[in-house]
């Protein structure tokens, strides 16, 4: 007889032997074991514990901090812990298992070891330790065809998310887009979200790449692009300065929108560094260049000195209504005053000695770095003998 069994009994027996003989059997029995019931309760069950432990590897090195460790004994729910130095630690009050029941431990969602229950002992102590070998993630999510055409400003790629996809799960999604002629897809967004709206704003193609990571990191892209074309017959105004460094107008400079390298519109400045265009809704690259302006001497004889003047460029998306101002900066000035002098050698000479950083508009003679060559160069041009850079 356990020992709720024994006070049971003995609260029963003080109610037999006083003076509540005359209550009825019936009363009597109902008030006893509703304190039997009290007692039992007060009284906690035996506390059984499984406990699981062990160091955690991933790949053969010691797990992360915070990586996912659980352990699911039979019916029970599961229990999880992060790891901490690359070591988990999980208790399974055992009380409701039975002696052989299915013990499941995973990494993430993969199942690294299982075990029996064994309920002899309060406490019993497992040290397992576990292993995750996992490299690749098993398949890749697809995002959903697009159409062809769209002539909204806006696009929901969708995906489906498949559970089971990979041994430890997919932890999360990025999406990555191609615009026209971009050389590589750029990162959109990393969700757990299976769709994303994505705003087109500019017309064009528009290619996306699904890329599924799992919980250790692995990465597989989507076996297939997919791709839709933004179309309209919009078309905007861009317009604004070309100017020197010093912010002095730069008249007659010619300024082209190009796209793919092949020009689509183009104008020259006015008097006052203006210029106007207009073009359909689109990316482009925006470039303002001057040709050689005689500055010494005769046009074309030996002895004329010329000013040259380094192309400014700028990628300009024609979503709207736009101003976009240019720098022109003149070939050989370095320090800014939109002359060339001897303080432009000074700063090629520190260029040289390495107090100032090399700035590649130094280099004259082409041949990709800052050298002697082109302070002689420079040099030449301010003192003469050099006609032009
Ligand atoms: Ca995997
Ligand atoms: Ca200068
Ligand atoms: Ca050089």
């Amino acid at each position: 007889m356990d020992r709720r069994g024994t006070k049971t009994s003995s609260i029963f027996l003080f109610f037999l032997n006083g003076k509540m003989k005359s209550v009825s059997v019936i009363a009597m029995i109902i008030f006893a074991l509703a304190v039997a019931v009290e007692v039992a309760a007060a009284i906690p069950p035996s506390p059984k514990y499984e406990v699981y432990r062990g160091d955690v590897f991933v790949n053969g090195t010691l797990a992360p901090d915070g990586t996912r460790v659980s352990v699911k004994v039979g019916a029970l729910d599961e229990v999880e812990d992060s790891t901490e130095n690359g070591t988990y630690w999980i208790a399974i009050k055992s009380s409701q298992a039975s002696q052989g029941d299915m013990v499941t431990l995973k990494i993430y969602d993969a199942v690294v070891e299982t075990a029996k229950i064994d309920k002899n002992d309060y406490i019993s102590q497992n040290y397992i330790n576990l292993y995750l070998e996992d490299y690749l993630v098993n398949e890749s999510a697809q995002p959903d065809a697009l159409p062809e055409t769209t002539t909204e400003s806006r696009i929901l790629v969708n995906w489906a998310f498949y559970s089971g996809y990979d041994s430890t799960g997919v932890k999360c999604y990025e999406l990555l887009r191609r615009y026209e002629d971009e050389k590589t897809f750029s990162s959109l967004v990393k969700t757990n979200n299976t769709r994303y709206f994505d705003i087109l704003n500019a017309t064009g193609e528009y290619c996306y790449r699904l890329v599924t990571y799992d919980f250790v990191g692995n990465s597989k892209n989507s076996t297939q692009d997919v791709c839709t074309t933004f179309v309209s017959n919009k078309t905007f105004t861009l317009n604004g300065f070309v100017k020197y460094e010093n912010g002095t107008g730069v008249s007659n400079a010619n300024v082209t929108l190009e796209k793919y390298f092949n020009p689509v519109n183009s104008t020259t400045t006015t008097e006052k560094g203006y210029y106007e265009l207009a073009a359909s809704w689109k990316r482009y690259n925006l470039t303002a260049a001057k040709g050689d302006v005689l500055v010494w001497g005769r046009e074309g004889k030996g002895g004329a000195k010329y000013i040259s003047f380094l192309n400014s460029s700028a990628v300009v998306n024609l979503d709207a209504n736009k101003t976009v101002n240019l720098t022109l900066v003149v070939k050989g000035d370095l320090d800014g005053d939109c002359a060339v002098g001897i303080a432009d050698v000074r700063v090629v000479a520190r260029m040289l000695v390495g107090s100032v950083s090399e700035d590649l508009k130094a280099d004259f003679n082409g041949n990709g770095c800052v050298d002697l060559g082109d302070a002689a160069k420079l040099l030449g041009f301010v003192k003469g003998g050099v006609s032009k850079l």
